[in-house]
Formats: structure tokens, sequence, C-alpha cells
């Protein structure tokens, strides 16, 4: 650190100076967050020094906590759900993993988890010090149930199934999976960090929520689909015992005992998404998801028009492309400032997610890009 004191202003350039090093929404098909609305903005604003982890300090953004996890819980089929706003799926799916595993008391316990699970379970694995058995999938891309069941044993302790694969999009069989955790007794997570804010506002009746008897835990992010401000993720389990497996005495807090993994914590973020889930409403976001799902479709049908042909037909607002050479594909576009990503193998792919950002002129503008690349490559 410098020893003299630099004026506000000579920081301010040099922040602003770095700031236009970063890239801008607009060209961005890799991510899943994206712009948060103006709402949470201003939200965030006005939270910015209140502390979760000391509530009866900051009674007021406590309440707007309790009152966003109900607004997620009645969105997620069970109003009496209980949980709390954490950093973002990394850290909903640890806790959720870790109040399975307190609960069920094993030690040198495993989890079964889809192989198309996000890599924060990996993390998991050596955090908590248990198996991650990973699935196999089948042609669809969804966990096969059956090697689901060759891999649980009595050291399990919990399931995961997937509602919007972060590579694909693809929801796994939610019912059969409740149905073997109900018959073994064991906890089912659902991560739903990208589903969670588009499946309720899709067309169709999707069964993978806690309307799902069976259902223990499911992660939800505001930071994704929900259009909140960055960093608020949602980690909601059926009742309260689960929730209390992960309870601490914190001794000299306002509060005796608490269950989330970080100790001071952000209230903005809880703020952000009360705010949005308030002024958007259910209509708010079917019409956004309505508008991905529009963007996702003529990405298919520009794409299939110059011989491309999606990896999977999407579910959601995530679209992936054969195209003969992946890496070489994406690195052209890169070259032509278009950000996107790849799956992994043995199912490589390029990767797109259809977020708010996106504009319908953009897509025709990649599209043109892509056919052009691959005309040349081919
Ligand atoms: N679960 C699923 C299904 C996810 O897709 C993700 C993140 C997580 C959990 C973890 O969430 P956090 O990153 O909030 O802890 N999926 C994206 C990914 O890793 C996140 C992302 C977002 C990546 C923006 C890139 C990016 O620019 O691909």
């Amino acid at each position: 650190m410098r020893e003299e004191a630099l004026p506000e202003e000579e920081v301010m350039r040099i922040l602003e100076e770095m700031r236009s090093k970063d890239l801008s929404y607009g060209r961005f098909f890799s991510t899943m967050c994206t712009l948060p609305h103006p709402i949470a903005v201003r939200a965030h604003q006005m939270f910015l020094e209140t502390n979760l982890g000391d509530p009866g300090l900051f009674p007021g953004v406590a309440e707007i906590e309790a009152r966003t996890v109900r607004m997620l819980g009645e969105l997620l089929g069970c109003p009496d759900a209980v949980g709390y706003i954490s950093t973002g799926g990394t850290e909903s799916n640890i806790q959720a993993i870790r109040a399975a595993r307190n609960e069920a008391g094993i030690k040198d316990a495993n989890i079964v988890v889809p192989a198309s699970a996000h890599f924060s379970f990996d993390k998991i694995g050596d955090l908590l010090c248990l198996e991650v058995r990973k699935a196999e999938l089948d042609e669809s891309l969804r966990v096969d149930l059956e090697s689901v069941r060759r891999l649980v044993d009595e050291r399990t302790v919990a399931l995961v199934g997937i509602a919007g694969t972060t590579e694909f999009g693809q929801v796994d069989p939610i019912g059969d999976l409740a149905a073997l955790a109900l018959q073994r007794k064991i906890h089912l997570h659902v991560d739903a960090a990208f589903g969670g804010f588009v499946l309720p506002f899709l067309d169709g009746e999707w069964a993978w929520d806690f309307r799902v008897k069976g259902v223990s835990s499911i992660t939800i992010d505001p930071h994704k689909m929900g259009l909140a401000t960055i960093p608020a993720g949602g980690l909601l389990f059926r009742g309260q015992d689960c929730m209390s497996a992960l309870e601490t005495e914190t001794y000299y807090l306002t509060k005796a005992r608490q269950a989330s993994l970080t100790g001071t914590r952000s209230g903005a973020a809880a703020a952000a998404t009360y705010a949005v889930m308030m002024h958007l409403g259910q209509k708010g976001f079917r019409e956004t998801v309505g508008y991905c799902m529009e963007l996702t479709r003529h990405l298919v049908t520009g794409a299939k028009q110059i011989g491309i042909e999606p990896f999977v037909e999407p579910v959601m607002n995530v679209v992936t492309l054969k195209v003969p050479d992946p890496a070489g594909v994406r690195e052209e576009l890169m070259r032509r400032d278009w950000h996107v990503s790849m799956t992994r193998e043995p199912h490589r792919a390029l990767r797109l997610i259809l977020m708010r950002h996106m504009t319908h002129e953009n897509v025709d503008l990649f599209l043109r890009d892509l056919g052009d690349i691959c005309t040349k490559s081919g």
C-alpha cells in the first residue's frame, strides 16, 4: 500500500481505466449472468452496509430476506420452505449437501450426482471429505436412473438432480430420483441454480420442485435468470430440521444460532432480489423468459438454415451447436469479439446462453459470422 494518500479523483481515474477493460454484455453468449434489473441496482445501493450476519442490528433487511425466501418457496411449491439468500449456486450446493451429511450423521459418506453436475460438486467432495459418484447420462443427456441406482449404497447421504444443466439446459427426471430417495430415505437436492427462474415461466408442466414429494432442498439463483445483482443465490429446504443441521452457536451476536456458511454477509443482494421479484411479478418473469426463449428459437432456426444442428433440442435458453471443430470455431468467433463457450468431452459442442441482454440483431450478426467461419473451415 502507498504511504501517501491519493486524491479521490485520481483513484477514480484508475478505477475507470480498469473498468473500461471489462467487456460489455451485448456480445456475451457465454454467461449465465446478465445486466441486473435497474430496480435491483437501486435496492442494492440502498442496503450496501447492511449485514445479515448480525440480523438483530438490521431487522429491516432481515425481514426482506425472510419475505424473499417466502416468495421463492411459493414459486417452488412450498410456501413454508426455509432457507436464506446465499452468495450463489456454489454456496447453496455446498450447504445443501453439508446439511444432508450432518443430518444423516454418516462417516465416509458419498453422494451421487449426474455426470453433468456443475463443478461446484467437485469442490463439495473436497471440502466435505465425501466421495462424489458420477452417474451416467442417457442419450438426451439427462441422468440415467439405473446408473444412479447402481451407485447408491448404505453410505449415500444425498442424491442430486439438476433442473437446467449448466452445459445443456436439460432437466433430470426429478420424479424418478425422488421415488428412489424416498425408498432409500436419503436427501434429494435439486440444483436449479439456472433453471429455477426459467422452468416456472415456461409453457408446459414440469415436475421438479417441492411439489414432487421427496425433494428435500433446492438451489435457485437470483443472480442468474432472477435479474438480481451479484452475489445473490438462493437455498431452500422443505423443512426446518434439515436447515437446523447447519446451525452453529454464535455466542455474542444478536441471534444465538447461525445456519449460513459465511458470517458477515451483505443484505444488498437480498434486497435486490426482493425488489426485482416484487416489481416484475410472475408476469414480468414470464415475459423475460418468453423473450429469452424467442431468441433461443431464432438462433436454432437460423443455425439450421446454415446447416448447423443443435446437439440436443433446447428445453430452455441454453443452446448447443454441432460444429466440425468446436475449439477452432470458438477461437475464430472470439477473434470476432463473440463470447461463446464449449461443452466438455465426450459431448463437445459450442454452447450459447440466450440471456436478457442479447438482441435479435446480435443473434443475426453472430449467425452471419458463424456461417462464414464454418463455410471457410468446412
Ligand atoms: N449450479 C449450476 C447448475 C450452475 O449452472 C452454476 C453456475 C452453479 C451451480 C454455480 O453457481 P455460482 O457460479 O453462482 O456459484 N453456472 C455458470 C457456469 O459455471 C456460472 C457462470 C456465470 C459462468 C457467468 C460464467 C459466467 O460468465 O458455467
